[in-house]
């Protein structure tokens, strides 16, 4: 799915695109997002975006700003000037579950949660 369609798809199942806003939470996800035995390579679309302003990255699901990151070495680069969603990207070689923008209409996985409400956000996917 591309990030509008994850978006569609989480708000349809009733939950919200993943907002990673605290080391916590990233680590939560490194170690939910490998026992579901996805493929080795693969991206995952979380809330993130600076889609209203470039270079102001907002979490779309909780309407805060990101106060934690953990981009990928040279990341944010907006190529190409058209990358504004965030992407966490799992590659060989590359710190697992670090983070991109991408092209928001690119095909990537889908990690939703299940309330923005509450520190302790519940977390699932699907595949593309
Ligand atoms: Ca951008
Ligand atoms: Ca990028």
């Amino acid at each position: 799915m591309n990030w509008f369609e994850a978006w569609e798809y989480c708000r349809s199942i009733g939950l919200h695109l993943a907002s990673i806003e605290s080391k916590y939470e990233q680590t939560f996800v490194e170690i939910f997002l490998p026992r579901l035995e996805l493929p080795t390579t693969e991206a995952y679309w979380t809330s993130g975006t600076d889609l209203g302003k470039e270079g102001q990255f907002t979490w779309m699901a909780t309407g805060r700003s990101f106060t934690f990151s953990f981009f990928r070495p040279g990341e944010p680069n907006n190529r190409f000037g058209s990358e504004d969603c965030i992407e966490m990207v799992v590659t060989p070689g590359v710190t697992s579950y670090s983070w991109n923008d991408r092209n928001c209409f690119a095909k990537a996985y889908v990690l939703c949660q299940q309330d923005v409400r509450y520190p302790d956000k519940l977390f699932g996917v699907s595949s593309s």
